[in-house]
């Protein structure tokens, strides 16, 4: 059986639920020994990276890593194109949402509290989070509509920006191609169902005093 090192908050751990359900494999979840960025946890994951996925005598951090590792363990479904290029242009749209636009979104979760809130903060992200999905509809353009590995990330941010636009009032221009895709991606049964367990957990966070 697959295990997964998760907090129940965690979006990468979102992200790999969806390719785990979509593959229809079994896993259990582990919380960290020791917590969140516990040294206890480090002496397991060097990193202290979540996700981390034992499978065997295999531990393996990082979700790109994992998923691509299950891809390949796993094929059917596939998540990866089978042609040479597009599997390339696949991972250059995995690693987007990766390196560009979830770290712009990240940078608002210091940035919750009304007392403390930082507006010209939210006001710089906005404009960044805009500039990277003006971005992501282009590189979208032409894309087939089968659930990717490249996919997952994107569905797991997107409910954070439901999340976080009313919160802080954010000015966020969905591009219409993204809206339209985004409605594709979310109907597939193993997005669908992630985001039915992982939307309340993301509320549940945001009203927890402490950030
Ligand atoms: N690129 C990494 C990012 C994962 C990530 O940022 N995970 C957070 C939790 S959502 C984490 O591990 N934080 C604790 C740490 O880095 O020590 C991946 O895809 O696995």
């Amino acid at each position: 059986m697959l295990t997964l090192y998760t907090v129940p908050i965690s979006l990468y751990c979102a992200k790999l639920r969806i390719v785990l359900r979509h593959k229809r494999l079994e896993w259990n979840e582990q919380l960290p020994p020791g917590g969140y960025g516990s040294n206890e946890y480090k002496k397991i994951v060097v990193s202290g990276n979540l996700p981390a996925l034992v499978d065997g005598s295999l531990l393996i951090a990082d979700s790109e890593a994992i998923a691509e590792y299950l891809e390949e363990k796993y094929p059917v479904p596939a998540m990866l194109p089978s042609e040479l290029t597009l599997r390339a242009k696949a991972r250059e749209l995995s690693r987007f949402h990766d390196t560009r636009l979830e770290p712009e979104i990240r940078k608002l979760f210091g940035n919750l509290s009304q007392d403390t809130r930082d507006h010209q903060l939210n006001k710089v992200q906005t404009e960044n989070i805009n500039t990277r999905l003006l971005q992501f509809s282009k590189i979208l353009e032409g894309w087939p509509t089968e659930l990717l590995l490249a996919h997952c990330g994107y569905a797991i941010t997107f409910a954070w920006l439901d999340e976080l636009i009313p919160l802080l009032s954010l000015s966020i221009n969905w591009p219409t191609n993204i809206l339209s895709w985004r409605k594709i991606i979310q109907e597939f049964p193993a997005v669908a169902a992630e985001l039915s367990d992982y939307r309340p957990k993301i509320s549940e966070w945001l009203v927890t005093p402490g950030h």
